[in-house]
């Protein structure tokens, strides 16, 4: 009966996540009801103000690429601090903030990194993308061999939490994980770039045990994006990509 069960079709992931235990006596928030609603009054600014502060920061958006050849100079310790630090002040599902940041710097970790990767992403690139998926890929000549893994200075790795033990033991569910981390991973591209330094996002498929057990991150998180964070080497190129002009990913109603 155990062994059906497991080979039955996979339970769909709930809308509304079950905490498992309604007991009342343990219904309190999680963070405490009468935490106090205080003031936020940022200075107001002028409309030519907001105007030249979105132009200035459409600029610099716009100038990110995904690089994947790095120089391996290392990054300052405070950085990679304040990198992370921004990317922890995303918004999240009631203020759960489901993220782990492991980052990365000791050339046998991040060799041990590589290697995983690289022994997945073989199987990846022959057995278990489609050739579809593959031909896709072409533009971007990516392959299975990772040099960028060990020669990057930084890895980041973001993990997504998908639930935590509150300390009266009450599963502490974290609503809406996956776009709070997503959003996180935004704010940390974003403040990498606004730096003057360089990401590839990269989401090693089918690598998340492995890498989650080698780094000792427990069985509540999942490893959702891999970015070698540093300077670009002096030779990269990127390709000659565009992006979608405003009216084909805006409209105005
Ligand atoms: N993860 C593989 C393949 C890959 C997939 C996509 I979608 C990309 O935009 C780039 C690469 C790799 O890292 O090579």
């Amino acid at each position: 009966e155990e062994k059906l069960a497991r080979t039955g079709p996979k339970k769909k992931e709930r809308e509304f996540p079950d905490d498992g235990d309604d007991d009342p006596e343990l219904l309190l928030p999680a963070i405490p009801e009468d935490t106090p609603h205080i003031p936020y009054r940022p200075p107001r600014k002028s409309d030519e103000e907001i105007l030249q502060k979105s132009r200035e920061y459409y600029e610099l958006m716009a100038k990110r690429r995904t690089v994947r050849c790095f120089s391996a100079e290392p990054i300052p310790q405070e950085v990679l601090d304040n990198i992370v630090k921004t990317a922890g002040t995303a918004p999240s599902g009631a203020h759960t903030e489901p993220w782990t940041f492991v980052v990365v710097q000791d050339p046998q970790i991040k060799e041990a990194i590589r290697e995983i990767v690289e022994q997945e992403e073989e199987l990846n690139y022959t057995q278990r993308m489609s050739r579809q998926w593959v031909t896709d890929l072409k533009p971007f000549a990516t392959k299975p061999s990772k040099p960028y893994l060990s020669e990057a200075p930084a890895l980041v790795l973001v993990f997504r939490q998908a639930y935590s033990w509150r300390s009266d033991g009450k599963k502490r569910m974290h609503y809406y994980s996956e776009i709070s981390t997503a959003i996180a991973a935004g704010f940390l591209l974003a403040a990498i770039q606004y730096c003057g330094l360089v990401a590839l996002t990269s989401t090693p498929l089918n690598a998340n045990a492995r890498l989650r057990d080698l780094l000792s991150r427990p069985a509540n998180e999942r490893l959702e994006l891999l970015l070698p964070v540093g300077r670009p080497h002096k030779e990269t190129t990127v390709p000659d990509l565009d992006r979608k002009p405003l009216e084909e990913i805006m409209l105005k109603i």
